[in-house]
């Protein structure tokens, strides 16, 4: 069973450095820390986390490590239980043999994210808290922590909380308006007023829902590939974006045959760029890109008068561009400032803002029915906060964890 068992790990990457951190939690931690401890520990339990001088020891005492133990009470504690933090120095032969005492002694291998799962178990975070401490260690950019840490405040959770409250009152109003009609204590409720309450919460549903997006944009980053005819200076372009030669340049059409991956930070947002070999028709790439969101770049403008374009991109009547979208560059010339601007404001903002429409709740409905979907609604606006959940579900994002997290 959860809970019951004390778990251990190294919490810092398990390599050669100054200081190491080992964490213990589980109801077994201080009787476990007192038997590989010299000094005596304070009495249990104590009201604030102490910190602790002294030497790990082993069954024959010979001292193991002079160490730092910071100890917290349940249920004041990341996971609620008892933990404590042992720092040590971080040779990874000193940390395997605090390892193998702590084990020894009675604690098991922690598992991926077992740490933040028990924290999960014992109320201390809901999955939305959860998820967002693994987007935090992971995040690639700051914007990224910062969105991961905005997830993880009280504030995002008690947005939640307001949106499952409502939920359950219009679902209890339209129960007591079916059940006992003649009751005069509760407010009268039509498919009309239900359908408005509902139609706010939506509202606020799609901003939780442009958030986790805009965070994901931020945490998973966007891949853009670079297509076009042969020559046309794509990869010019990819090694004018890196500042860097990574591609290969040649006068010759042709140049490129493999796809060059390559990673971009645009303000905070990861791009993976995707330097693609020249494709002939046109007509095919517009067409696949025409429902992608895209952008449209006359390259080598410093030759203009040379430039022949094809009739697609200038014909006003094509449909598929629309001129915001059409930017003449030179790659050679490295004048990109308008580019990286317009890359931002389509391939972030865009898709940042850019919200699939969303069925809004409109038409007449029968209030019984509505309740019923409203129940379904209320679970899964509960599986989200982390009241309700499925063991398969918290499998997935769990197993996305480091060791010792
Ligand atoms: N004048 C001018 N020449 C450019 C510009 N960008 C690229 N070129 C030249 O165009 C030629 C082809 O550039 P590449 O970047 O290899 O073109 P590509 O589209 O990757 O070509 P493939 O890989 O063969 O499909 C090279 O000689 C570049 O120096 C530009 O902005 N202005
Ligand atoms: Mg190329």
């Amino acid at each position: 069973m959860f809970g019951k068992k004390t778990i251990t790990s190294l919490v810092t990457a398990p390599i050669t450095q100054n200081i190491a951190l080992i964490r213990i939690s589980g109801s077994q931690t201080y009787s476990i820390v007192g038997k590989i401890f010299d000094r005596s520990l304070p009495d249990y339990p104590q009201k604030k986390p102490q910190l602790i001088f002294g030497k790990i020891i082993n069954s024959q005492k010979e001292i193991i490590d002079e160490v730092l133990l910071l100890c917290f009470y349940q249920p004041r504690s990341f996971t609620g239980e008892d933990v404590v933090e042992i720092s040590c120095h971080g040779n990874l032969f000193i940390v395997n043999q605090i390892l193998q005492l702590i084990l020894e002694n009675g604690a098991e291998l922690a598992e991926k994210g077992e740490f933040t799962k028990q924290a999960f178990f014992n109320g201390k975070l809901n999955l939305v808290q959860a998820q967002a401490v693994n987007d935090l260690i992971r995040a690639p950019s700051l914007p990224a922590a910062q969105l991961a840490l905005h997830n993880l405040s009280p504030e995002t959770q008690k947005e939640l909380e307001v949106v499952e409250n409502e939920l359950l009152d219009i679902i209890a109003t339209i129960k007591v308006n079916i059940d006992y009609p003649e009751y005069d204590g509760v407010e009268y409720l039509t498919g009309k007023t239900a359908l408005s309450r509902l139609n706010k919460l939506l509202e606020k549903l799609l901003i939780i829902k442009k958030e986790s997006k805009k965070a994901r944009v931020y945490q998973e980053g966007l891949r853009v590939a670079i297509v076009g005819q042969p020559n046309v200076g794509k990869s010019t372009l990819l090694n004018a974006l890196l500042q860097e030669d990574k591609a290969i340049v040649s006068p010759l059409a042709g140049t490129t045959r493999d796809i060059v991956e390559a990673r971009y930070n645009l303000n905070g947002i990861p791009l993976t760029l995707l330097d693609t070999a020249g494709i002939h028709e046109d007509e095919n790439i517009f067409q696949k890109i025409k429902n992608k969101n895209h952008l449209v770049i006359i390259n080598k403008i410093d030759q203009e008068n040379k430039l022949q374009l094809p009739n697609d991109i200038c014909s006003a009547e094509n449909s598929c561009f629309s001129h915001k979208k059409i930017l003449k560059i030179s790659a050679k010339n490295q004048q990109l400032a308008e580019l990286e601007a317009k890359i931002n404001e389509l391939f972030a903002s865009d898709l940042i803002n850019n919200i699939s429409p969303y069925p809004y709740l409109s038409q007449e409905t029968y209030l019984d029915a509505l309740c019923g979907d409203l129940e379904v609604s209320y679970k899964l606006v509960q599986e989200l906060s982390g009241k309700e959940y499925n063991e398969d579900l918290l499998d997935i994002i769990f197993s996305k964890f480091c060791l010792g997290k």
